[in-house]
């Protein structure tokens, strides 16, 4: 709900700076207004928000798939609310930056930050590697039109990278 108010409050300020900003919000009060670095996302990649995304038309491991974001100049993708959540449903399964390789059942992001909103398909993540011939299921995935699932990270899958689109904060 916070998230509604922020960006209303961010047309009022845009109607009278007449900037170019894009919101982050980390939590109801913990809230960023920045401005873009760039009106467009390069060729192929699709603007939302204050980021760029792009859907790997290949498939590769989870570590493939973020060699290859970092390679483009960006991460796999760090979910942060809902409408992110919402734009990353795609046609295929596709690798998302959230891993508990560390330590089991503790989610964390590419970005070091804590998973504290999740979207996970019902009884995930199981880190029921074994019917895959894994030990384990260390590495999430967004599945097509749905939540969250955690696979082998070795499992094959196509990947979203997500590029800042605004100057640091
Ligand atoms: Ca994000
Ligand atoms: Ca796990
Ligand atoms: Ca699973």
């Amino acid at each position: 709900i916070c998230t509604a108010i922020w960006y209303d409050c961010l047309c009022k300020i845009q109607h009278v700076i007449k900037l170019p900003l894009c919101l982050i919000v980390r939590s109801c009060f913990d809230v960023f207004f920045v401005l873009y670095t760039s009106k467009t996302c390069p060729t192929g990649w699709n603007k939302f928000s204050c980021s760029c995304y792009f859907l790997s038309t290949k498939s590769g491991s989870w570590d493939e798939g973020r060699k290859d974001c970092i390679t483009r100049g960006a991460d796999l993708v760090v979910i942060n609310d809902k409408e992110e959540q919402v734009l990353c449903f795609a046609n295929e399964a596709a690798w998302i930056g959230l891993i508990d390789k560390e330590t089991e059942g503790s989610w964390k992001w590419v970005d070091g930050t804590s998973m504290t909103l999740s979207f996970w398909v019902d009884n995930q993540p199981d880190n029921g590697g074994k019917d895959y011939g894994a030990k384990e299921e260390d590495c999430a995935h967004i599945r097509t039109g749905e939540g969250w699932n955690d696979l082998p990270c070795s499992y094959l899958l196509n990947w979203i990278c997500e590029k800042a689109n605004h100057f640091t904060v």
